[in-house]
């Protein structure tokens, strides 16, 4: 077989590769500055189909953006809205039960969520679990990032295993891999002071693995973070998941800058870049199952040829996702069934319909 890569520095990791041996940190460094994307997708590509053959899953799913009221004021953002703007939301209990009225019966995976509000009580988020529960009990619920956790440990004045188990008592499923961002402290100072430490993020979810809750876990890039930056946040996932191996999915987030504060600091980032992040993701993530190219932020023909660059998840349906919207990607903000199976189809491969938990549904 003719190997389709070019640039030399990137034969040595190949035969890391193909040999299934675990690559270090420099060898992140030589893939993230290759420009030879093309032979880098090849690797990524190669892992991609040992782990899962032609298959690529996706989800019936719809997220349910609870309030966009948030105390924090992360540079990123542009979701969040301080308490008594004229944009700012907080769902009632009833208008969620009308938001999950409707066509909603085939729904496997509902994605809950929101800003940190500074009155809504610990009793709302049960509440909010239950009732979609009730309303939709065929399906499971990914709800509250690691921040979101936090936030209600200290709300609640319980600790972080207690409001664990209330959640999981109250039906949650899974968490989402959402407030991680980017681990260096030196770059989390200057986009998001205020929120919990990358430590206190992989604490929650060690906790979170403990219990019998996975959870996943993403990565915003693409402002002010390095190369090195990056891979120390890989390798923290890397490490923590050869411990729990709770993580079901990887989620590299490209920075939506439109409306945030960066806007005109920051320019989006290219395709390549986008490419070239999902098949580092892969590599360097050799024990993650998943890696997700998420169509709502890379938009659904990137994400498409991201299935070739080493992503075997697209994610889901999505139903009114807000914080893509805020941030000024116009897409549609759905994709019917046939859709998502198309788009699957047509570059190769074999749709599986999954649930929150990775098992195939039909
Ligand atoms: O943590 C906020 C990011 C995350 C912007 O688990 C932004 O399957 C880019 O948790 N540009 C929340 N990103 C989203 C999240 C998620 C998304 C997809 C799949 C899963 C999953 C989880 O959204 C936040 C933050 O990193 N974010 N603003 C922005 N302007």
């Amino acid at each position: 077989m003719v190997i389709p890569i070019s640039d030399p520095a990137l034969l040595k990791i190949w035969d890391k590769v193909s040999n299934n041996k675990r690559l270090q940190f420099e060898d992140g460094l030589t893939l993230f500055k290759t420009t030879d994307l093309l032979g880098l997708g090849f690797m990524a590509f190669h892992v991609k189909a040992q782990k899962h053959g032609p298959k690529i899953y996706y989800v019936i799913n719809r997220h349910l953006n609870y309030t966009n009221i948030c105390v924090n004021c992360c540079k990123f953002c542009a979701f969040r809205r301080p308490e008594g703007h004229p944009e700012a939301y907080v769902l009632t209990i009833e208008e969620i039960v009308q938001k999950l009225k409707g066509p909603d019966s085939s729904v496997r995976e509902v994605h809950i969520v929101g800003g940190l509000h500074p009155d809504l009580p610990y009793t709302y988020y049960l509440e909010l679990l239950k009732t979609v529960k009730e309303h939709l009990p065929q399906s499971q619920i990914k709800a509250f990032t690691c921040v979101e956790i936090d936030h209600l440990a200290k709300i609640s004045g319980k600790d972080i295993r207690q409001v664990l188990l209330e959640l999981k008592e109250a039906g949650l499923t899974c968490l989402p891999g959402g407030g991680a961002e980017i681990f260096s402290e030196k770059i989390r100072q200057k986009l998001c002071p205020e929120k919990l430490t990358a430590e206190r993020w992989l604490e929650i979810n060690r906790l979170a693995h403990e219990l019998g809750i996975p959870s996943n876990a993403t990565m915003l890039y693409g402002h002010i973070e390095s190369y090195e930056d990056r891979l120390e946040h890989l390798l923290a996932l890397r490490e923590l998941q050869d411990q729990t191996q709770g993580f079901l999915c990887f989620i590299p987030l490209p920075f939506l800058p439109y409306k945030s504060y960066l806007r005109k600091e920051i320019a989006p980032t290219t395709g390549f870049e986008d490419l070239k992040m999902i098949a580092v993701s892969r590599l360097m993530l050799d024990n993650f199952p998943h890696i997700k190219a998420y169509w709502v932020f890379m938009g659904i023909k990137l994400a498409q040829v991201a299935l070739h660059f080493g992503a075997d998840d697209l994610h889901g349906t999505v139903i009114e996702e807000k914080i893509s919207a805020f941030s000024g990607v116009e897409e549609n903000q759905a994709l019917s069934l046939q859709e998502i199976e198309r788009v699957i189809r047509e570059a190769g491969f074999e749709p599986v319909e999954r649930d929150a938990l990775y098992q195939p549904v039909r």
